[in-house]
């Protein structure tokens, strides 16, 4: 899906700011009364302040006048929204003309001529919906539970460790485009052997009639460098994308009808080469150490609302702690934060909301929650179907990014329950179908699930694990944790000798100026000394090419007796703030380089 710029034959309004708001039930026909107001984009839990209405689950309203622009009969006029958490149906005047689930992709609404033909203003109007249950992603124990004074107040008992945001999350905006336009345009490349000439393809989706398609290649310096010929363009002495060393170039697309530029628009791209072999992770054929993070969308005030200041700042930190990774844990991130990485060379493993797939993780986690129902997880989910279409809108969103190196079909679920491969088989083949440039394919492993309960590994490019030695297992005993680590690593490693292992996750929640002379977990001694212990056995294991942090920063989660206001494993606080350990972690990581750490 085409990211909205303002080019020749396009414009791109922005509707973000102050849009009228409500909680609960309300009719697209009738006009919102706006007695309160919400900011976009923003989570409105936060900013909403009252207490009942942060732990709202259901319909909530937005609704804005939008002046209506000039379009004449060959332009359309369509509202693009970056995402809206959970579901969307969208309104205009009262009708509906579309609708969209999922939280986390871009969506789109042509609105019809009829609706806005001799009209000077618009009702928009947004009905959302934050509710989860066994068939969405993420997935959510969906309850209705009486309260004290009687009444039945909806409820999502989380499946997963984060707070439940929702609002009009990322921007909205009204485009303006010719009704004949190009409407996707997909890019990847072939390099040579020595990675000096690459040919580059298109494809394409085109609505309407056209005569002709042009895309030139432009570079960084604005020089054309190759013209699309039989949909394909050579770049010789190509400039590779490299980490932290980016280099885009851009395609510039002309339709064009009776010899005249219909339409046009710019696709920025990098050119790298990414593959699997012999236990190594190869970018532009060296083999990558990942060193970064695990995230989360989450910031003060904002919540999981887009904070694009955060964004260039958590990746100008990462940068500075001498990462050049991060994966989109646990659900795909803004577009502006994947352009940004693209921009700046930062490596992303790029992650589906596919978190909850397990059905007893609830009861795991939250000892205070009853509601997870027992059983096998893969008798019991209903996401097949939500599961497809997000890998589907995923990599019609970011498979143009050089940044993004692998794909994630699901973050910690019950792979070792009977049933997962039937149910993850499908999916991995999808993204391996969906994908031009084949990117590796990974599933993020879970505790329980190790070498030999694990039933989906075989099926996976890369072995991705979040271990919790020293913390949910051998809590506070790092020497038995080291003993853990070591002994299921080498068991990995010698169960799949040809796949690269990534620890996705490894942390421990620390509170900042909490100290001690011993080893007692939360302080930072603590955290110090997990992380020395962790990086001692993953620089023995030689097929162990990654490293990333649970969790870049503290974020905010559900109230559960394990979290202390939120979760506490950040290497920096909420507001961003370093812990001791970023210091250590500064001095390994510069030290480690990002291309043949462990040749
Ligand atoms: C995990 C999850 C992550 C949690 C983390 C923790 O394994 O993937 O979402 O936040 O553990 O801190 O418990």
């Amino acid at each position: 899906m085409l990211y909205p710029k303002n080019t020749k034959t396009r414009t791109s309004i922005d509707l973000n700011g102050v849009w009228n708001f409500q909680l609960g039930e309300h009719f697209a026909e009738k006009r919102l009364e706006g007695k309160e107001v919400m900011v976009v984009p923003s989570s409105f839990n936060d900013v909403i302040v009252d207490n009942d209405k942060r732990n709202y689950i259901g319909d909530f309203w937005y609704e804005r006048q939008i002046a209506v622009p000039d379009v004449d009969e060959n332009q359309e006029l369509v509202l693009r929204f970056g995402s809206v958490t959970h579901r969307a149906t969208v309104y205009v005047e009262g009708y509906q003309i579309g609708e969209h689930i999922g939280g986390f992709t871009p969506f789109e609404c042509v609105i019809p001529a009829k609706l806005y033909d001799g009209k000077s203003h618009l009702r928009v109007t947004i009905q959302a919906n934050n509710k989860l249950d066994f068939s969405t992603l993420p997935v959510g124990n969906y309850v209705e539970e009486k309260q004290v004074d009687g009444t039945i107040r909806s409820k999502v008992y989380e499946n997963f460790d984060f707070f439940n945001y929702a609002g009009i999350h990322r921007p909205v905006k009204l485009i303006i485009r010719p009704k004949t336009h190009l409407q996707d345009i997909t890019i990847f490349s072939d390099l040579s052997d020595d990675l000096s000439e690459a040919t580059v393809h298109f494809e394409y989706q085109i609505e309407g009639d056209y005569d002709e398609l042009k895309i030139d290649i432009i570079d960084e310096m604005g020089q054309v460098v190759a013209e699309m010929e039989n949909n394909q363009a050579i770049i010789s002495d190509v400039h590779l994308w490299e980490v932290l060393n980016a280099y885009l170039y851009t395609a510039r697309i002309h339709i064009i009808k009776s010899g005249k530029t219909i339409d046009c628009y710019e696709e920025e791209f990098g050119i790298r080469k990414v593959r699997v072999a012999n236990g190594q992770f190869l970018i532009n054929e060296k083999p990558f150490y990942f060193k970064g993070f695990g995230k989360h969308e989450d910031t003060y005030i904002n919540g999981r609302g887009l904070n694009e200041a955060a964004n260039l700042m958590d990746l100008n930190l990462l940068k500075e702690i001498g990462a050049n990774s991060f994966r989109t844990s646990h659900y795909p991130y803004s577009e502006e934060m994947m352009r940004l990485a693209d921009r700046l060379g930062i490596v992303v493993i790029d992650e589906v909301p596919a978190v909850g797939l397990f059905q007893n993780f609830n009861a795991a986690l939250d000892l205070m929650n009853q509601t997870t129902a027992k059983g096998n997880t893969w008798d019991n989910m209903e996401t097949h179907q939500a599961h497809e279409q997000v890998i589907r809108e995923l990599v019609a969103r970011d498979k143009n990014y050089a940044c993004v190196v692998m794909w994630v079909v699901a973050n910690e679920p019950a792979s070792h329950e009977k049933g997962a491969k039937d149910y993850f088989e499908p999916l991995i083949k999808l993204y391996k179908t969906l994908d031009p440039q084949q990117r590796p394919v990974t599933l993020v492993n879970i505790m329980n699930a190790g070498p030999h309960e694990d039933e989906v590994a075989d099926l996976l490019d890369v072995l991705c694990l979040n271990r919790y030695y020293g913390w949910y297992k051998n809590h506070g005993d790092l020497a038995k944790a080291e003993v853990g680590l070591r002994e299921e690593l080498l068991a990995w490693q010698k169960k799949y000798p040809e796949k690269p292992i990534v620890m996705t996750e490894y942390g421990a929640d620390t509170l900042p100026g909490l100290h001690s002379m011993w080893e007692i977990p939360y302080t930072e001694e603590y955290q110090m000394g997990y992380y020395e212990m962790s990086h001692k056995v993953f620089d023995e294991i030689s097929h162990l090419v990654g490293e990333q942090v649970w969790n870049f920063a503290d974020f905010e989660t559900n109230v559960m007796l394990i979290r202390v206001k939120g979760n506490h494993k950040g290497l920096f606080s909420r507001n961003r703030e370093p812990k001791q350990v970023v210091r250590s972690f500064k001095k390994r990581w510069t030290e480690i380089p990002n291309y043949g750490y462990k040749q």
